[in-house]
């Protein structure tokens, strides 16, 4: 189901355009408007789930193949030497946009990126 005025809800449905990377029926992904490093992307579905909790078994299994299947392919397109895969929960742990999503990180020895960052 889509939330009115959920932004994620409006670009993983096409409502909005991003910079899609790849789509299927449950989900899209796309690059991060304010990067941690270059080729940082978002895995996002397409129904609303606020976390992780409430996102169902089925799809988050879907969400970390799919998080398995990007990273392999980024990683040969970015020749970069390591990927963060990061999600995050509430407020206290860093979440600003309330629609589960996955961060993928292409990092690269010594890039200086932390495991938090300002988005932006
Ligand atoms: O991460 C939310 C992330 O979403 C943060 O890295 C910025 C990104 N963001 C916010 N708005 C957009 C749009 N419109 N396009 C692409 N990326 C976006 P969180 O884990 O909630 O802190």
């Amino acid at each position: 189901m889509k939330m009115k005025d959920c932004i994620f809800c409006k670009i993983a449905n096409g409502e909005i355009p991003a910079a899609t990377l790849y789509e299927d029926q449950d989900f899209r992904v796309i690059l991060d408007l304010g990067p941690a490093s270059k080729g940082h992307a978002l895995i996002l579905p397409k129904a609303h789930f606020e976390n992780l909790y409430e996102l169902p078994d089925d799809l988050a299994g879907k969400a970390l193949i799919l998080a398995k299947e990007v990273t392999k392919k980024m990683k040969k397109v970015l020749n970069c030497d390591g990927y963060n895969v990061v999600q995050n929960n509430g407020t206290a742990a860093g979440q600003t946009v309330f629609h589960f999503h996955m961060h993928l990180i292409p990092r690269n020895e010594n890039d200086g990126v932390g495991i938090t960052w300002e988005p932006g």
